[in-house]
């Protein structure tokens, strides 16, 4: 998965402002942020979207959300609240094809998704 960005970015090949990671994730600021906080919470595994989470093993879907929590946590947005975004397929404008979630928060975000 030489082409994709998120790939590069868990390899350290291609620069990110990296907040946490572990041995299964990597969270990182999202380039073109849409809040105060933004951030981007991967596998390092390449699979394309949610729609494909079979594809990760289950130590990997048994940590997806205590990783997010946690990151979520040590951003500083616990007590105040955040929403938790996924992407798939064309009709929810996903435009990079590894499953990623988006953390947003630092604000008192828009009623609309
Ligand atoms: P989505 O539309 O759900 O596929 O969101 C992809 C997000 O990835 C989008 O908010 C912008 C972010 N992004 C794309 N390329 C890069 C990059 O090279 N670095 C970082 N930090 N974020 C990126």
């Amino acid at each position: 998965m030489n082409q994709c960005i998120f790939c590069g970015i868990a390899a350290g090949d291609i620069p990110a402002e990296i907040t946490h990671e572990d041995e299964h994730f990597v969270a990182f600021r999202d380039i073109a942020p849409k809040a105060p906080v933004h951030l981007v919470i991967i596998p390092r595994r390449h699979v394309s979207s949610l729609a494909s989470v079979g594809e990760l093993s289950d130590a990997e879907r048994a940590g997806m959300t205590l990783f997010l929590a946690d990151v979520a946590d040590r951003a500083g947005l616990g007590d105040a609240g955040y929403r938790v975004v996924t992407n798939h397929g064309p009709n929810s404008r996903q435009s990079v094809f590894h499953l990623h979630w988006h953390v947003l928060g630092g604000a008192l975000l828009s009623d609309s998704m």
